[in-house]
C-alpha cells in the first residue's frame, strides 16, 4: 500500500529528472566561490525573484536566520506576526544567536499585520527603547490557511517600512505557491522586499536547500552571517543540481497541488464531524477540526497511519494537511475516503 503523506511539503521526494542532475553536477568549493553549479543556481534565483544576488544556503530556518542577523544587530528590534513561522517554529534563534529583539503584532486572518498596528509599533528614538530595524512578513502564510499576501499589500508595507527608515524581509517560504495562486509573476511580490528567501524543498520537489535573494551589498553580507552560522557548503552543487530543476520544472505545476487542496477541503467539510471551510485555503495548505470530543487530532492521525494516509495534529482539535508533488488528485479522494471511515469507526 502508498502511503499518502499530506503532513508537509517538505516531504516531497527528489524527481528523476533531479537526481539524475545530482549524479552529473559539476562542482567546485563554494566557499571559494567555486562551484559553477551553486553559481548558476543563485543567478537563475536572482533573476527569477528580480533581485541583484542571491545565496544558496541548508534551510528555510537558516535563510531566515541569515537575513535576521544582516539586517539587525543585538538589542535591536525587529517586528513581526504572531503566527509567523519565524517566531513559532525557528527556535527563537533570532533571540539565541543574534541577542535581537522580537516585537510580535497579531497575524490577521488573511497572514496580514495590520499596517497602522505595524506602524504604531516603531519604536520612536528615546533612549529607552530598542531600535526597530527590521518589518518580517511570510508569504504565504502557513499558519494562516498558506494565505497568499498580494503585490498591493506588500508595497504598502514596504513603503511604510521605508518611511520608518526599517528594511522589510519576505519569509517567502512558499513565495512560487502565493504568485501561481494569484496568478502573477513572483516579481511582483518579491519586488517591494529589502531581503527574500524561498525553499526549494517544499512544493518544489528539491531534497534540499534554500535560497536568500536581495541586493548585492546585501547578499554579501548575508554570505558572512552564513559562513558564521557554520552554513559555507563546499561541493554544494550536488544539491544545487536539484534546485536548478526545481526552479525551471516545478514552479507551474503548484496549480495542480492548489487545486488537489481545494478538493480536499471540500471533501473534509462534507465528513460528519469535522469542520472546515474550503473558502479559506487558496493554496496548497488546509487545516480541519475536530468537532466532537470523542477522538483527538493524534488519535484520528495514528488511525489514519494504520490506513495508508499520514496528516499533522497541530493542535487541541487542529490537524493539517498539504498537498504536494506527486500526490494525485484520486489520492486526495483515497484519502478523504480514508479519513471518512476513520470518523466514522470512531
Ligand atoms: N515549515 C515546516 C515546519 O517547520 C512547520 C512545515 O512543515 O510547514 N518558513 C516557513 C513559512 C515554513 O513553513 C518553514 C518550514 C520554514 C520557514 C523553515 O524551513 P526549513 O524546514 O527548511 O528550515
Amino acid at each position: 500500500m502508498q502511503m499518502i503523506d499530506l503532513r508537509s511539503d517538505t516531504v516531497t521526494h527528489p524527481t528523476s529528472a533531479m537526481r539524475r542532475a545530482m549524479a552529473e553536477a559539476e562542482v567546485g568549493d563554494d566557499v571559494f566561490g567555486e562551484d559553477p553549479t551553486v553559481n548558476r543556481l543563485e543567478e537563475l534565483a536572482a533573476e527569477r525573484l528580480g533581485k541583484e544576488a542571491a545565496l544558496f544556503v541548508s534551510s528555510g530556518t537558516m535563510a531566515n536566520l541569515v537575513c535576521q542577523l544582516t539586517h539587525c544587530g543585538r538589542g535591536e528590534e525587529m517586528i513581526l506576526g504572531d503566527q509567523s513561522h519565524i517566531f513559532h517554529y525557528e527556535q527563537g534563534g533570532s533571540a539565541a544567536v543574534g541577542g535581537i529583539h522580537p516585537r510580535i503584532i497579531p497575524n490577521q486572518p488573511d497572514g496580514s499585520l495590520d499596517l497602522t498596528a505595524v506602524e504604531a509599533s516603531v519604536r520612536a528614538e528615546n533612549v529607552h527603547f530598542p531600535r526597530t530595524r527590521l518589518l518580517v512578513l511570510e508569504n504565504t502564510h502557513n499558519r494562516c490557511d498558506g494565505a497568499p499576501l498580494d503585490p498591493e499589500y506588500m508595497s504598502e508595507a514596504a513603503s511604510l517600512a521605508r518611511r520608518h527608515g526599517l528594511k522589510l524581509h519576505v519569509d517567502g517560504a512558499r513565495i512560487f505557491n502565493a504568485a501561481v495562486a494569484l496568478g502573477i509573476d513572483v516579481r511582483q511580490l518579491s519586488g517591494p522586499a529589502d531581503s527574500i528567501s524561498f525553499c526549494l524543498s517544499k512544493g518544489l520537489s528539491a531534497p534540499v536547500g534554500s535560497l536568500v535573494c536581495g541586493s548585492r551589498e546585501f547578499v554579501g553580507e548575508a554570505r558572512r552571517a552564513r559562513k558564521l552560522l557554520g552554513g559555507g557548503m563546499r561541493q554544494a552543487g550536488v544539491i544545487a543540481a536539484a534546485g536548478m530543476v526545481a526552479l525551471t520544472e516545478m514552479v507551474d505545476r503548484l496549480a495542480e497541488d492548489h487545486a488537489n487542496a481545494r478538493r480536499l477541503a471540500e471533501g473534509l467539510a462534507g465528513i460528519e464531524g469535522i469542520a472546515t471551510d474550503p473558502d479559506r485555503f487558496q493554496t496548497n495548505i488546509v487545516y480541519f477540526d475536530l468537532i466532537e470530543k470523542r477522538m483527538t487530532p493524534a488519535q484520528l492521525a495514528d488511525r489514519l497511519q494504520e490506513r495508508g494516509v499520514r496528516v499533522l495534529p497541530v493542535g487541541p482539535v487542529r490537524l493539517r494537511a498539504v498537498t504536494h508533488h506527486p500526490v494525485t488528485r484520486s489520492d486526495v479522494d483515497r484519502a478523504l475516503e480514508e479519513i471518512s471511515r476513520a470518523m466514522k469507526n470512531r
